[in-house]
């Protein structure tokens, strides 16, 4: 019996930086058939699917205290009317929970209880990147970010002086929470992970891990277990992890050999949700708990509301020795789209989720351009932004067998997740702590005129991580920032 359950999402805009993404909007190759076909192959069972986005649920995330007598659950639930929509297993008395009504009441309902620790609306999360003017990418040489020609710095990451000590491992695998992933992508397809026990279509749970057929992740915005990019953000993210290297085709990952997981939390749209996330989170964990050798997350979006039931999906992962990568969000997006209009950069003051949360497998990424600093866009913060990297028209895959330039801090943290699986390959007896600190501890070089806007100063530098022997350990610790007052105040179309 599957316990996979679809988590429905609002519909707002999707963020975007400099320039439209009119580009995009042309590029999204929409596997409608595949899904439909899909979904009949999967009818019988037991899998629900998900409402149409654009449909806005009444959904609540409803943390009960350890110990709450099912009965007392119970109770609760059919005074406010719910159902139940999902349980999660890697944060223990979570419900996702579906009410008549408004969610306001339900949020009153459940605060009062004393057998309730928190509850939270369910609510929209926007994707952080997308493709930028092609004419300033006509006047890039390319793959820059893993290596360039100086001109006036050399700000990639040193990837060739990286690949004399390691290409990576297939041994390592690393999981991206996005739109998803095209795992026929010819210079992608070699380095996907796959469940076999149920990579077979057959509508039967296989192995019993509560999904349905997931041979390369799940699909928890869709309902599904098809983690099929529909969008090309998730593609995009995957090929600056992972695309094949040395094969002869299209690009080259920051690791050439890797196994990639794929969750999908954003629909065709860009349109994702908390619940999804946090469902991807719970899934990876279950995973991990079967031995699959997750090493990181790589987490290209953001919200602006704080989450308690999001942070307690990452500590899980901090347990299990998984590292969450973020991204520290791109603003400066007035003029694209009013609703989101966020001049403010610094993270430090106005907080970003998942990028702020103080815990620490958290490792909060910049976009920084080929220049050496930091892209105007960026979120950054002395305290809460621990490193740049590449995110400024980085070339990756996109679905289709196609590759494209895309800009954003979306862009940044694969590379940083990419140098993560590097470490793990070169030293599979690292831990999360190990390859985070070699990570901050091997940064390099120079932001000005942003100097001062990261815990370590510096940028990401593979060769400078995986040839850290014996440099020293960052011991700065990061202040922990307010959450959010603006919870309650959610945003939808
Ligand atoms: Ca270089
Ligand atoms: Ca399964
Ligand atoms: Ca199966
Ligand atoms: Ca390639």
């Amino acid at each position: 019996m599957s316990t996979d359950t679809p988590v429905s999402t609002h519909t707002v805009a999707a963020h975007m930086i400099a320039g439209r993404d009119r580009g995009s909007r042309a590029r999204v190759i929409v596997r409608a058939m595949t899904l439909a076909l899909l979904c009949v192959a999967l009818s019988g069972a037991a899998l629900a699917f998900a409402a149409p986005v654009g449909q806005v649920p009444d959904e609540v995330l409803v943390r009960f205290r350890a110990g709450t007598s099912i009965a007392r659950r119970n109770t609760l639930h059919a005074a406010a009317g719910a159902t139940v929509v999902r349980q999660f297993k890697s944060v223990p008395d979570l419900h996702l929970i579906k009410v008549p009504g408004t969610a306001a009441r339900a949020l009153a309902h459940y605060g009062a209880s004393p057998d309730v620790l928190y509850v939270e609306r369910n609510h929209a999360i926007t994707l952080q990147a997308m493709p930028n003017d092609p004419r300033f990418v006509e006047a890039d040489p390319g793959v820059w970010g893993l290596n360039m020609v100086p001109l006036f710095s050399d700000a990639d990451i040193d990837g060739p002086e990286a690949w004399d000590i390691t290409t990576g491992s297939r041994n390592v695998v690393v999981a991206t929470i996005d739109s998803g992933i095209d795992y026929t992508h010819e210079d992608l397809a070699a380095n996907m992970w796959r469940n076999e026990a149920d990579c077979n279509g057959n509508g039967i749970d296989d192995d019993g891990n509560g999904f349905v057929d997931d041979c390369y992740g799940i699909a928890p915005i869709n309902g599904n277990s098809d983690p099929f990019d529909d969008h090309s953000h998730g593609t995009h993210v995957a090929g600056t992890i992972g695309a094949v290297g040395n094969n002869g085709i299209g690009v080259v990952g920051v690791n050439w050999n890797v196994r990639l997981m794929s969750c999908k939390m954003f629909d065709a749209d860009g349109n994702g949700s908390l619940a999804a996330a946090i469902a991807c989170l719970d899934y990876i964990a279950i995973m991990k708990d079967r031995g699959v050798n997750v090493v990181a997350t790589n987490n290209s979006w953001s919200d602006n509301e704080y989450s308690a039931a999001l942070r307690d999906a990452i500590d899980a992962h901090r347990q299990r020795g998984i590292l969450f990568v973020a991204a520290a969000g791109n603003y400066y997006q007035c003029a694209d789209n009013p609703y989101e209009c966020r001049t403010d950069t610094n993270n430090d003051r106005k907080p970003t989720w998942p990028a702020n949360f103080q815990l620490p497998n958290v490792i909060s990424v910049a976009n920084s351009v080929n220049y050496g600093f930091l892209n105007a866009a960026s979120g950054r913060g002395r305290r809460t932004v621990h490193l740049a990297a590449p995110g400024s028209f980085i070339l990756s895959t996109t679905p289709a067998n196609t590759y494209d330039y895309f800009t954003g801090t979306s862009m940044a943290t694969p590379h940083v997740t990419g140098v993560a699986s590097l470490l793990k390959a070169q030293d599979p007896t690292r831990d999360w702590r190990a390859i985070r600190n070699l990570i901050l501890a091997g940064t390099d070089g120079d932001l000005f005129p942003d100097d001062d806007d990261l815990i370590t100063l510096k940028r990401l530098n593979a060769r400078g991580s995986l040839a850290c022997a014996s440099c020293s350990m960052l011991t700065r610790r990061k202040r922990p920032s307010a959450p959010s007052r603006t919870r309650l105040s959610i945003r939808s179309e």
